[in-house]
């Protein structure tokens, strides 16, 4: 190759060759390397032809670092953790000053806020950009989230633009977060709504296979149908709808899953931050939660044989199923609007104290294509959360008064329902007391207030008069 890369791409599992793919195909030249060089060179061999040899690899990093453009781009997709720490030291001492690194891997915003400052010290730029789409999506369009510096990010907006998915109205769903980490932070609460809404999803399954007995064929269905109304058109609930079709060897592929669901760094980190923040995320904490008990498969058996159920088992007739299936929708659409809700509820937070200056509406946009929570609903709340006042109202009014509707006393009795019926219902609950905890006028957190200053002498506020009171009890 005589001519220079455009830009390089480090990391050739699913993630980067799809990507380093997609911005072949893109038009940019792009050189790859990957630490086990028989995938770059499989990488090079399967798909060097696709974009008319706009893919370059390397066997060695000195010579990918070589055949970059300068201020040299860098994108690492390799495994979080101490592989990206690995990754820059080495590159580091290849790069020259203004060189920019970007790692779009699933880190830690607080280590991007570190890893920007050892680098900045060396006169290197580096950008935290989440990625979201999973394979499908780094290779047809994904959304991208890049936090940085500013001007970093103008070098590499022209490629990032063309790459990633389009919004509603056809807009590239990337925008410069903010500073420093925001961009990792704001992939981190995509990550953990993500969570939640899968959890609620899973709940509408156990609810609708174990009350309303209905087959694989008929919850497809019934979740098609879902598909069909505005506030929970998604790209989760299109496969969820091909998952309960899909058959190998003449089965239904999801009676045979396990029931025991994995959970990486990203959920888990949600729950921590919102704690620190003191955020109330109950949705997302629970979602961790209910992955951890189904992964605790030996404790799970020994418990079912002292664990006994005193529940009913309702058997309905084809209309009160009818009205399941409705109950079902109802609850589901609540829930899942209190999840963006709840995600957007920490952002705003981390905003504030970490003073990231954040476009909120402009962050919902961005998750409006190409990204695993992408839904119509985003389409209404990034109107809610606009410029456009009058416009912002209308929504915001019309979000309200469906929470506060009809809908909402459906959900409370498909509550009582499911803990009837014995189903763990830990998503939809925790969201229901979310609604009900920020709805109520008084909770009764004045008796533990009255406990602490009983066995403690912490003291407390009053509501009829100003001050710090102590009782003797
Ligand atoms: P993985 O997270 O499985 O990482 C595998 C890649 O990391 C391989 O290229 C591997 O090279 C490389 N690597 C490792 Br492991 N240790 C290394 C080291 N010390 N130095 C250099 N390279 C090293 O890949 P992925 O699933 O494509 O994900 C990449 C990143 O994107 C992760 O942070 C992930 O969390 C994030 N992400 C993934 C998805 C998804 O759907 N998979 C979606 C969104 C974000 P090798 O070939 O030599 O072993």
């Amino acid at each position: 190759m005589s001519a220079k890369s455009t830009i390089g791409l480090v990391g050739l599992a699913t993630m980067g060759a799809n990507l380093a793919r997609n911005i072949a195909n893109k038009g940019f030249h792009i050189s790859v390397f990957n630490r086990t060089t028989e995938k770059t060179e499989k990488f090079i061999q399967d798909f060097g032809k696709e974009s008319k040899d706009k893919l370059h690899g390397s066997k060695t990093l000195k010579e990918f670092v070589a055949s970059l453009e300068t201020p040299r781009k860098i994108i690492l997709l390799v495994k979080a953790g101490q592989p990206v720490d690995d990754m820059i030291t080495e590159l580091a001492t290849l790069l020259d000053k203004n060189d920019i690194i970007i790692d779009c891997g699933n880190s830690h915003f607080k280590d991007t806020e570190r890893r920007q400052n050892a680098l900045a010290s060396q006169g290197l730029n580096f950008i935290g950009c989440g990625i979201s789409g999973g394979e499908e999506g780094a290779l047809h369009g994904p959304s991208l989230m890049p936090g940085g510096s500013k001007a970093a990010w103008e070098k590499i907006r022209p490629i990032f633009e063309k790459v990633a998915a389009k919004d509603f109205a056809g807009k590239p769903c990337v925008i410069h977060i903010g500073d420093l980490g925001s961009g990792h932070f704001v992939k981190m609460v995509h990550n953990g709504i993500e969570y939640a809404i899968m959890q609620i999803l899973a709940e509408s399954y156990d609810i609708l296979k174990t009350i309303g007995k209905f087959t694989n064929p008929e919850l497809s269905k019934i979740f098609a149908g879902y598909n069909k109304n505005s506030n929970l058109k998604s790209f989760l609930i299109e496969i969820t709808t091909k998952i309960f079709n899909k058959k190998e060897d003449g089965k239904f592929i999801i009676d045979y899953i396990k029931d025991a669901a994995g959970q990486k760094g990203t959920g888990k980190w949600t729950t921590e931050i919102a704690h620190d923040l003191g955020i109330y995320s109950p949705t997302i904490n629970v979602a961790v939660d209910a992955r951890i008990v189904s992964g605790d498969t030996s404790g799970r058996t020994m418990c079912q044989q002292f664990f006994t159920l005193k529940t009913s088992k309702t058997k309905l007739s084809p209309a009160a199923k009818k009205k399941l299936i409705k109950q079902v929708e109802d609850a589901l659409e609540l829930s899942t609007i209190l999840c963006y809700e709840q995600g957007l509820g920490l952002i705003v937070k981390a905003d504030r104290e970490y003073k990231w200056n954040l476009n909120y509406a402009e962050i919902i946009r961005i998750w409006q294509g190409g990204c695993i929570i992408r839904s119509t609903y985003l389409k209404d709340l990034a109107i809610a959360l606009g410029k456009d006042q009058k416009a912002s109202g209308k929504i915001f009014t019309k979000i309200m008064k469906n929470l506060g509707g009809d809908k909402q006393k459906f959900w409370r009795k498909l509550m009582s329902l499911s803990l009837e019926n014995g189903i763990p219902v830990p998503a939809f609950y925790a969201t229901l007391n979310y609604y009900d905890s920020y709805a109520k006028a008084r909770l009764p957190q004045n008796l533990i207030q009255a406990q602490r200053d009983f066995f403690g002498a912490h003291g407390y506020e009053r509501t009829d008069k100003e001050g710090s009171f102590h009782t003797e009890w």
